[in-house]
């Protein structure tokens, strides 16, 4: 459908001008990438080092000497980073790893008609060959993970219809792999669907995923509206698809690949067997017998489905498609809702259509550049998440004092002004939503999602940064409070903080996860970071504004505590849900107990806490832990130590005060010994987690974290060793 294109046999050279794609950020902190067709376009709109530096070229910043001391090294690590700011104050960047997303991209623009421009298709091509395993040519949920059916069949056809003949070596050796992997038919649900949508799997090879649910009564502990919210914005454009069995007109290619995927005649496959058939590479988490029971009632009510009752259910589930479009302006919750909407809309209402236009528009919001091609964001973008943790960083270590700092301090508050959302959503009620007034996310404020934690470090950065002599107050007190507000109302009645709302379903619903391929995704659950952040920023917003809320806030950290003294694992260390791993979480725990006066001489939780991450340590003065942490809940170390993890693990005993400074001092010399010539740090291993089983990229971590953990070590160490501290 979208023609012929040439595919140069290597993918190690770009397959476009790099010094034709320009990052555009505009309308608060939306970031697209482009490629411009002529030489005086790139005149008028010269490459900065944000393009420079995540398309993979050369950023030509001068080297400076080495550091001597850890400040100078933090001092040269910013002055670095600073020039990855973008104009607005955010700070941009690559949020790719799992391999399951891009496919998304390609099959829903593929059903919708909406095309991709040349240069975007052959990077998209790029991308995915680099990504392929070197040795069996498939791929995995994510880009560290073996080989599995679900990323293997969905990253080839993927390939086919960006304009891959099947054989190209690239495609014979995935396909290889592929059918000795069993072939298509054993591809996890995910993957069922999106080949269903395609038109090259049978709707008879799922599990029903009926509408109907919407109708039940709202009470139910178990209603659709009381998931995790990133289920449940799957689920709802999943449920209708699935209500009108949506599929791709049979093409040329459709009919090709159906021969390509699997290792048996597509046309003598028993697709009712296939609906629990799910390869052994790719099962994270098995279905329960009552799910199967479920499932298999279901099948039969599929057989005689109430027609009026689908339209009512059909009709209530589009209602809430349409009302989480226009919620976050087209961008949605997260890539995988973002693509099911966007077919969803399009079947409906056409490719005339307004909804058609504004997907599109958005859509670009997912597609991001790297040195290896281009891929599709976890999100829009993590602007809030990685400018939240430098300007603290920034404002914690001493670095915010120096004048070289200011601008980039002024310009990174003005972008949080921009990213601090004030109104509840549009449809908020009708749409199941949390408030939002006050709220940071993830990303930015036209996405419109509260993140608990994202709320409380974008709070702490803006308190920090307001405080500085001269900042403006650009974000009055009263917007302070909302942010409160919002925090407040967010705890559970545990003490623990969850991510995007209040736990409304009880644990058992993981029971029902349809999705064998994520853990904990049914519903809400609290995690030790989103605690921690909410604690540590009300604590500081009650220093500097203590008449508000004061027992409400009290009442609030002190619940939380006692969670997260629940959440401690026996080994002493906290298990990290969204970052790897442990050294992950017990950094943010070590914080949150240093902030209600709990460190190694008092508190038995940080004395664990710290004689865990010591017993981790490496004898080249390093942590390292591997994604696998977060599968098995339980420490598993990695090939190397890793910048970040270390960074991570001496600033949780520097919150922790741990007296003796031998470790950081050991610690401190290897995040130094590992900064370039340019003041930056060279990437390393995957740094996030999500759903236990999917690792993503946080690039800017590598930054953020060890200025932070420098800077702060090098009072720490000098406060140690007795020395006066200012
Ligand atoms: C994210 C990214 C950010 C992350 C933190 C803020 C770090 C976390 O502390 C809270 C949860 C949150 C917001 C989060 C939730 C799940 C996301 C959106 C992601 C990991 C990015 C991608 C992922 C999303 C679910 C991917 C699509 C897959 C599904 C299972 C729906």
């Amino acid at each position: 459908m979208w023609g012929p294109i040439d595919i140069p046999s290597s993918s190690k050279e770009s397959f476009t001008d790099y010094r034709r794609w320009r990052l555009l950020v505009n309308d608060g902190g939306r970031q697209t990438w482009h490629y411009l067709r002529s030489d005086e376009e790139c005149e008028q709109w010269s490459q900065n080092a944000v393009d420079k530096f995540w398309s993979g070229l050369p950023t030509e910043l001068p080297k400076v000497p080495k550091a001597n001391d850890a400040f100078e090294a933090a001092k040269i690590g910013y002055a670095f980073y600073k020039n990855l700011q973008s104009h607005d104050g955010h700070w941009a960047g690559e949020f790719g790893g799992p391999l399951f997303l891009l496919p998304g991209l390609v099959i829903g623009s593929y059903i919708s008609g909406m095309s991709f421009k040349v240069p975007e298709r052959l990077e998209m091509i790029r991308y995915i060959m680099n990504r392929a395993h070197p040795e069996d040519g498939g791929w995995g949920i994510h880009i560290e993970g073996p080989s599995t059916v679900f990323g293997t069949a969905l990253n080839y056809v993927s390939l086919r219809l960006l304009g891959m003949s099947p054989d190209h070596p690239v495609c014979l050796k995935a396909r290889g792999t592929l059918h000795n992997l069993g072939g298509a038919c054993a591809i996890p649900s995910w993957g069922k669907f999106w080949l269903s949508l395609l038109n090259v799997y049978d709707w008879t090879g799922n599990n029903p995923v009926p509408p109907e649910a919407w109708l039940l009564p709202e009470s139910l502990p178990m209603h659709p509206s009381k998931w995790w919210i990133q289920c449940r914005n799957v689920y709802i454009p999943m449920s209708y698809l699935y209500g009108l069995r949506v599929k791709a007109p049979e093409d040329d290619l459709i009919l090709a690949l159906r021969q390509e995927l699997y290792a048996q005649d597509y046309y003598s496959i028993d697709w009712p067997a296939q609906r629990n058939n799910i390869a052994k590479v790719d099962l994270y988490s098995p279905h329960s017998s009552l799910f199967d029971g479920i499932a298999a009632l279901l099948s039969s009510y599929e057989l005689c489905a109430v027609p009026p009752l689908r339209r009512a259910a059909l009709d209530k589930a589009y209602k809430l498609i349409v009302m989480e479009d226009e919620n976050t302006s087209y961008q949605t919750l997260a890539p995988v809702s973002k693509m099911f909407n966007l077919v969803a809309r399009v079947w409906t209402e056409g490719r005339d259509s307004e909804a058609w236009r504004l997907h599109e528009e958005k859509r670009a919001d997912f597609m991001w550049l790297g040195a290896e091609g281009m891929m599709m964001s976890g999100t829009n973008g993590a602007q809030l998440w990685d400018t939240g943790f430098i300007m603290q960083a920034v404002c914690e270590t001493g670095l915010a004092e120096l004048e070289e700092n200011r601008e980039s301090l002024v310009k990174g508050l003005e972008w949080l002004e921009s990213g601090q959302m004030v109104e509840n959503p549009k449809w908020f009620e009708e749409a199941y939503r949390h408030r939002t007034k006050g709220a940071w996310g993830f990303s930015t404020r036209e996405q419109g999602y509260t993140v608990s934690d994202c709320t409380g470090e974008g709070l702490k950065a803006v308190v920090y940064l307001q405080n500085l002599d001269f900042t403006p107050k650009l974000i009055s007190e009263e917007r302070l409070c909302w942010a409160v507000d919002t925090l407040l109302s967010l705890q559970n009645p545990k003490g623990g903080f969850a991510s995007y709302e209040l736990v409304r379903a009880p644990y058992w619903l993981e029971k029902l996860n349809p999705a064998e391929i994520f853990g904990d995704i049914m519903v809400e659950h609290c995690y030790p970071e989103c605690t921690t952040s909410v604690i540590t920023a009300l604590s500081i917003f009650r220093k500097h504004v203590p008449h508000y809320r004061p027992k409400d806030i009290e009442l609030t950290i002190r619940n939380a505590i006692r969670y997260l003294h629940d959440a401690q694992m026996p080994n002493g260390g906290w298990v990290g849900s969204w970052g790897i791993c442990f050294t992950y979480a017990t950094m943010f725990a070590c914080e949150s107990l240093s902030l209600v006066g709990e460190t190694y001489e008092n508190s038995p939780y940080s004395k664990r806490a710290c004689d865990f991450l010591i017993g981790k340590q490496r004898e080249d003065g390093g942590w390292g832990e591997s994604y696998k942490s977060c599968e098995l809940a339980e420490w598993i170390e990695h090939a190397d130590s890793q910048v970040v993890q270390t960074c991570w693990a001496a600033l949780a005993l520097m919150y922790a005060e741990y007296p003796h400074s031998e470790p950081m001092e050991k610690a401190v010399k290897l995040v130094m010994a590992r900064q370039s010539d340019d003041g930056s740090w060279p990437q390393e291993a995957i740094e996030g987690v999500f759903n236990k089983n999917c690792a993503i990229s946080y690039p800017n971590f590598k930054f953020s974290f060890p200025i932070w953990m420098l800077g702060k070590a090098h009072w720490y160490l000098k406060k140690l060793r007795g020395e006066d501290v200012p």
